[in-house]
């Protein structure tokens, strides 16, 4: 079939938005329309060239929310007219990693997604009768996409797609670090750098839980209001302070018990776990840095007890997670509306990459 798409040819150029073509599903794959995508920082990550992973021509995209419309042989777990989300981090329920409490990252079909395929080792996409390579195992900057089952979450059809897509990556990720990952006990202080899509759904995950001092660090001044909506306590301009770790540790009278890095700056990483607190405090990294780049600190950090950690997808497994996470947004229990500053249709989307550049947007939602 024929299906819109923006498409990126080539790495630091902008998304041409035309028609594709597209295979029906095969085995175990389900066939999604999708009503409406986030762009979140990682799209860019990958559209600039930064990404060692990234290839093209591609269709990025993978914060998305739609409609199970064709189903494949042998699929079990959704039917047509089902809601979904799609998931970049797949939940098989059977291999080595999900059957492991300390891991969400399923491995079923990581290796294909790597290599912009399906599981069988073919794209759906094409155009003109040349390849388009899949993203992340979702491309929902597509109309329609296609998807192995254990990649979609079924979630609640009174649900709004146009806000839920958001819960696709940047919710599940920031409140998922926190509430996964770190596991955030009431009364902790909490550092996050970075106040964009994904550090303000930390320091929401960081009021649900009941920390106490909840410290945002960013560049941008505008962002102290916004991190103030979701509970921050602090604000810390970067660009004002001298040197942020002393002067972090100065503000927490010791450290951060939990910090939370969602810039994907190397520096800002270091910063992040040298502001932790001595003997017990642990730093969380979400930002994804480019290619060839590398962390470093002291090791006397860790023996004196901070540390380091990461994290993807907030740690969630999103067939099972992502729906609980659509029944707290659906009863009140967090926040996404004010955090989606932008909506655009498809043919709009280079704005919506420009709006995350300038700093204008939170987040900002194609809708199709
Ligand atoms: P964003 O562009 O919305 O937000 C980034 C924020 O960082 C902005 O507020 C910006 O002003 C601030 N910033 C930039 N440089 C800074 C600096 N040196 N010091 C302080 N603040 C600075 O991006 P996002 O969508 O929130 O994504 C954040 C990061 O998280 C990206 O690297 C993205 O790829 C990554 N990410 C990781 C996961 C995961 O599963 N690990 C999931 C989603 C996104
Ligand atoms: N090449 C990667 C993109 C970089 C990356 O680290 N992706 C994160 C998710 S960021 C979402 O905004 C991730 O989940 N990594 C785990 C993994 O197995 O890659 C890609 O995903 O293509
Ligand atoms: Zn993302
Ligand atoms: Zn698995």
């Amino acid at each position: 079939m024929d299906v819109r798409a923006a498409v990126a040819f080539e790495a630091g150029k902008p998304l041409e938005v035309t028609t594709v073509q597209l295979e029906g599903p095969r085995q175990g794959e389900v066939l999604v329309e999708i009503m409406a995508t986030g762009i979140c920082h990682t799209d860019e990550f990958t559209r600039s060239g930064a990404d060692p992973e990234g290839l093209f021509p591609a269709i990025l995209g993978h914060e998305g929310a739609g409609i199970v419309r064709e189903v494949g042989p042998g699929v079990t777990s959704v039917e047509v007219g089902d809601h979904v989300i799609p998931l970049y981090t797949a939940e098989c329920r059977e291999c080595e990693y999900c059957l492991n409490p300390k891991t969400n990252l399923c491995q079923k079909v990581r290796t294909t997604q790597g290599q912009g395929v399906m599981p069988d080792g073919t794209s759906r996409f094409s155009i003109g009768g040349k390849m388009l390579h899949h993203y992340m195992g979702t491309s929902t900057f597509a109309n329609f996409t296609v998807l192995p089952e254990i990649a979609v979450a079924k979630i609640r059809k009174d649900a709004p797609f146009d806000k839920v897509c958001y819960i696709g990556c940047g919710v599940t990720t920031g409140v998922g670090a926190v509430v996964n990952t770190a596991k955030v006990e009431p009364g902790s202080n909490v550092v996050v750098f970075g106040l964009g899509g994904i550090g303000l759904n930390v320091i929401q995950g960081a009021k649900l839980v009941g920390a106490n001092m909840i410290v945002g660090v960013d560049l941008n001044p505008e962002r102290k209001a916004w991190g103030e909506k979701f509970g921050m306590t602090h604000f810390v301009n970067a660009k004002e302070v001298g040197d942020v770790v002393p002067h972090i540790v100065e503000l927490t009278k010791g450290g951060a018990d939990y910090s939370f890095e969602c810039i994907g700056n190397t520096t800002t990483m270091r910063q992040a776990l040298e502001c932790c607190h001595k003997g017990w405090g642990e730093s969380i990294i979400i930002g994804v840095a480019g290619a060839g780049q590398e962390i470093s600190t002291r090791p006397f950090q860790l023996v004196t007890g901070r540390v380091w950690r990461g994290t993807a997808f907030g740690g969630a497994r999103g067939r099972t997670d992502v729906p609980k996470i659509v029944d707290w947004y659906m009863d009140g229990k967090i926040q996404i509306d004010p955090m989606i500053t932008h909506t655009m249709p498809l043919e709009d989307i280079n704005k919506g990459f420009d709006l995350m550049h300038h700093g204008e947007s939170i987040r900002g939602v194609v809708i199709y």
